[in-house]
């Protein structure tokens, strides 16, 4: 967002809550001038954040969590992470609001109205793990370019909305129907007018599924302006990149989209293992579907300190993309050993799982917490980082944490 452009949109009121206190010759500011005290958008307040959650780049703005941060089993929106791939939108006006529906793949384009979608059919809530494709790129090596997350590029919160199946259904579809991709209203870094600065989606199938929907809320809420206000395509379980963001246009193509993002390294890993830092045909990359199974352990804070001889309880979260976790277990002994945690079933399909254990530390010193998940084809998740791609994406080594027992 570009500060004018953000301070220019404020009432009066508006920045005498950004900047904490009215301002008292407010009938003396010049036009178009903007007052300094908000000439530099604290991204807290501005994006309604906790202020421990960590700024990784603010051109376009992206923010992650900590592990301990996202202990809660529904993520409230003040530790979601934030991915921008462009400027956020500006003056979204919901009640002009349309979604237009178009591509090879439909016999007649059809254009709703937010009001129309949400009159017109039936609404579904589901708990649903977005995590960004590119979540552990920092453990990369040799590094990869783009945003460092670390661990926390992950989110779980309640969406509610319309099923995509039936509003394609309302449409029609052809049978040569294979993906659909995304269009939205946030533009280019560059400001070039017409250039997307993200246009993804997923095949006809993960489109059809029931857990698919075109949100208008999260946490029961209208979806603030950052995760996707007004209308925001959720696709749990895949990449969070094909979940688009304030969505105006979805095409139903006849091929697998071909929109920004879809080609070359983004989203795009290497069919088979290759060495770190190979070149790679651009025939031999895949797109990335179903995310891999992880984990994290949200609870103690890595670093605590615990009386020696006391129990102590760890929790934490685990997803598997299209799968469910099937298995979680934890070791504080560097991985020779591996122990059960209690692990629930997810609320919903897609949703992640929670999972906690009692943990004796045998005597006094330092300790690290691993956690490891299997999902329900057989799969763990790797003690060290999994192969190499040349975006780092899909790093769904064990999580760990430091503990010192006193
Ligand atoms: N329109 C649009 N949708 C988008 C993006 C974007 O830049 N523009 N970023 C994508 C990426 S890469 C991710 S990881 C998620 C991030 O969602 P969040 O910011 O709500 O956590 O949104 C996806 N949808
Ligand atoms: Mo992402």
């Amino acid at each position: 967002m570009k500060r004018r452009d953000f301070s220019k949109n404020l009432t009066l009121a508006g920045m005498a809550s950004f900047l904490g206190a009215p301002i008292v010759f407010s009938n003396k500011l010049p036009v178009g001038y903007i007052p300094l005290g908000l000439q530099d958008p604290d991204p807290f307040k501005l994006f309604d954040k906790d202020k421990e959650m960590v700024v990784l780049n603010d051109k376009p703005w992206n923010i992650e969590a900590k592990a301990h941060l996202l202990n809660d089993k529904v993520t409230p929106n003040k530790y979601m992470f934030i991915r921008n791939n462009g400027k956020i939108p500006q003056d979204i006006d919901a009640a002009k609001w349309t979604l237009k529906i178009d591509g090879e793949a439909v016999s007649n384009k059809k254009t709703y109205t937010l009001a129309e979608l949400k009159s017109k059919f039936k609404h579904h809530t589901y708990q649903l793990t977005l995590e960004c494709g590119g979540n552990g790129r920092s453990e990369f090596d040799p590094p990869a370019k783009g945003n460092q997350w670390t661990v926390g590029a992950v989110s779980c919160a309640e969406w509610t909305g319309v099923r995509l199946r039936d509003v394609l259904k309302d449409v029609g579809i052809t049978s040569d129907a294979v993906y659909i991709g995304y269009h939205a209203a946030d533009t280019h870094l560059s400001g070039h007018p017409t250039k997307e600065p993200i246009s993804r989606g997923v095949p006809i199938q993960k489109a059809m599924q029931d857990e698919t929907i075109l949100a208008f809320q999260m946490n029961g809420e209208d979806i603030p302006l950052v995760h996707g206000h007004p209308l925001r395509l959720v696709c749990g379980g895949w990449p969070a990149s094909a979940s688009g963001k304030w969505v105006n246009r979805l095409s139903v193509r006849d091929r697998v989209h071909d929109g920004a993002k879809m080609g070359g390294t983004s989203y795009r890993v290497p069919c088979h293992p290759v060495a770190p830092g190979s070149k790679i045909d651009d025939e031999d990359m895949c797109i990335i579907e179903s995310m891999p199974v992880k984990s994290l352990i949200t609870y103690p804070k890595s670093g605590a300190l615990l009386k020696t001889g006391k129990q102590l309880q760890i929790n934490g979260h685990a997803w598997a993309g299209e799968l469910e976790v099937s298995k979680m277990e934890y070791s504080i002994d560097f991985g020779s050993t591996w122990h059960p945690c209690t692990l629930q079933k997810p609320v919903n399909r897609l949703a992640w799982q929670h999972f906690k254990a009692l943990v004796e530390l045998p005597k006094k010193g330092y300790y690290e917490i691993w956690a490891k998940a299997t999902d329900s084809n057989g799969k763990s998740q790797p003690m060290v980082l999994p192969g190499w791609n040349p975006k780092g994406y899909l790093n769904n080594a064990c999580h760990r944490i430091a503990v010192k027992a006193v």
